[in-house]
Parts: C-alpha cells; sequence; structure tokens
C-alpha cells in the first residue's frame, strides 16, 4: 500500500473538507487526542503540513515538534495567528484562501451599514411582534450620500469601496501605501474617522493594528458615527468601545470579530445600539465550498510540486 502524506489538523473543520483530506492524506486531528502533547511528542517528526481554520494560533512551540512540517494550509485569509517570521525562517509556506471571500466580506460590510442606518432588526422586531397595530414605525437615516471610511485598502477594501460608491456613498480610506483609485486618501486613522459617518474595519490583525481602534478614533468617529468591524476583534480596543458605545461617544457599531471568539463580552451584548454577528462574513455554501477546494489544492500541489498555490 502507499503511505499518505501526514497532515495535523489544529481545529475542526467543515465535514465536506474534512472528508476530503481524509481521501487524500493521511490526517491526524490533534483536538480528538486525549493527549495532544504526547501525541506530538511521539509522532509530531513524521506530520508534513498542517491545515487550520486560521482562529487557533499556530504557535513556535507546536512547530518546534513538527521539525518536518513545510506547509500551513490556511482555511480563510488571516495569518494573525501565524508567525510570519517563524515560517519563513523555517522555509514553511503558508496558504491563504485568496481572493475567495472577498466579495461576501464586502456583502456583510454593505449589509451592516444597510442594517444599522435601516434599522432592519429593529422593524423585523416591530413588524413580528404586532406593535405595529398600535402605533407607526420610527423613522430610520438614510445611508445614500453619507460618508463611509474603509481601514485598509487591500482587495476586501476595495470591494466595499466599490459597493458603497455605487449605493451613493462617499468614500475615503486609510492604507500603507498610496492607491490609484477614485477614492481619497487619508494620512492616519483619526483622520479617517473624523471624516467618516460609517468607519469600516478591513485590514489585518497584526501586531501593528493591535488596538489602532482607540478612544481617540472613536471621538474622532463622534456621536453620529458608526463603527463597522468585519476584520478582526483585536483591532479595537474593546475597553474603549464598549465606553464609547455606552456614553455616546458614537452611535453605534455592527461587529462580526471579536477579541476572545466565539466568547462575546456580556457588556457589549447587553447594549441596543450594536449588531452582533457571530464572524459569518465568508460563511456562505459557495465561499465556504471554495474556501475548502483551495485548502486542499494547495495541499495537493504542495505534496506534488513542493510548492503551495495560494501564498500568504
Ligand atoms: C475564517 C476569516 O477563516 O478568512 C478569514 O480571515 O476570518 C474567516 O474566513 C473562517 O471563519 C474560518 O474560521
Amino acid at each position: 500500500s502507499i503511505t499518505l502524506p501526514e497532515v495535523l489538523i489544529i481545529q475542526p473543520l467543515m465535514p465536506q473538507l474534512d472528508e476530503k483530506l481524509t481521501q487524500h492524506f493521511h490526517c491526524h486531528r490533534l483536538y480528538e487526542y486525549a493527549d495532544p502533547a504526547l501525541f506530538l511528542q511521539r509522532q509530531g517528526k513524521s506530520i508534513q503540513a498542517i491545515v487550520t481554520r486560521g482562529d487557533v494560533g499556530v504557535e513556535n512551540t507546536l512547530l518546534e515538534q513538527l521539525p518536518a512540517c513545510k506547509a500551513i494550509a490556511v482555511f480563510g485569509v488571516g495569518t494573525d495567528r501565524i508567525d510570519l517570521s517563524t515560517t519563513k525562517a523555517r522555509q514553511i509556506q503558508v496558504s491563504i484562501t485568496k481572493n475567495i471571500l472577498t466579495d461576501d466580506v464586502a456583502d456583510l460590510a454593505l449589509g451592516l451599514t444597510l442594517a444599522f442606518s435601516r434599522k432592519l432588526l429593529q422593524y423585523d422586531q416591530f413588524a413580528r411582534s404586532g406593535q405595529w397595530e398600535t402605533q407607526g414605525p420610527v423613522l430610520s437615516s438614510k445611508v445614500s450620500g453619507k460618508k463611509l471610511g474603509i481601514a485598509g485598502l487591500g482587495a476586501i477594501g476595495l470591494a466595499i469601496a466599490r459597493r458603497a460608491e455605487a449605493f451613493g456613498m462617499e468614500v475615503a480610506y486609510t492604507a500603507r501605501s498610496a492607491k490609484t483609485t477614485p477614492y481619497r486618501r487619508c494620512d492616519n486613522l483619526e483622520q479617517l474617522a473624523a471624516f467618516s459617518d460609517f468607519l469600516v474595519l478591513a485590514l489585518p490583525g497584526s501586531a501593528e493594528n493591535q488596538h489602532i481602534v482607540d478612544r481617540n478614533v472613536l471621538k474622532a468617529l463622534g456621536a453620529d458615527g458608526v463603527l463597522i468591524n468585519v476584520a478582526r476583534g483585536n483591532v479595537v480596543n474593546e475597553a474603549d468601545l464598549i465606553t464609547a458605545l455606552q456614553q455616546g461617544v458614537i452611535k453605534g457599531a455592527a461587529l462580526d470579530v471579536y477579541p476572545q471568539e466565539p466568547v462575546i463580552n456580556p457588556a457589549l451584548r447587553q447594549l441596543e445600539n450594536v449588531i452582533l454577528m457571530p464572524h459569518i462574513a465568508s460563511a456562505t455554501f459557495e465561499t465556504r465550498e471554495q474556501m475548502a477546494n483551495n485548502v486542499l489544492e494547495n495541499l495537493l500541489s504542495y505534496f506534488s510540486t513542493g510548492k503551495i498555490i495560494s501564498p500568504a
């Protein structure tokens, strides 16, 4: 019989992907071992690749136990839980599901913008409960003509910009480098926040972006401003955000990501001026199927040619 490459799955994957991987590789599921440390000690040396959803850290202490591991396939685009300087030094190739989830994440950003402004969740409650039979609905706020600021103009930021433009919104952004776009570039996040009616976060959760949305940025966003986060929870100083929401420093927030997922801070859950999503921006049937295929294709390519196909 042929020996299949040994792959370590460090957190549960969607069943369709798990099944595909099982067909092609000898899969070890780290989360299923009663004593993961013992498994790593005994069999870590034979692991050649890791698969992760990206929201559990690929710790350097883990990599040290996997000397033959030369590829990490991420089911997602965020590499914030992987130390890329270590993977680079060890020549471990890291693949991400590039370009696949861009539209879905941008759709959610605009969906949240519309849901917040046009009070979609409140109106559903109002209609469903029968309240409409005794009183008229309150008014909501117009989106067209408003200003939308995008922090991070990568593929996702750009897709958000195009959608906002189509809704008749004025768009500005921050990015490390100027882009050739019709949109106005702001020098820093505080300036962008001051411009914005809606401040949308679409930048990586890397160390340099940790807590860059702080009390000063929120103050600049102002009492009519709304924060939309489809990036990473750690980009926002959560204590500052909660205070700003409680005190009306900003109007509200719509969040898909949090610092301690899947746990959401109870203080946030009690607020009425927030919309809370369970990190579903990329969670459509279509996109998740393509993401699963991407993970499989990267690993198959790695094991047949020595190269992954969509590097981080
Ligand atoms: C997650 C994401 O990967 O791509 C990303 O960075 O945050 C998501 O697509 C997905 O939820 C799997 O955990």
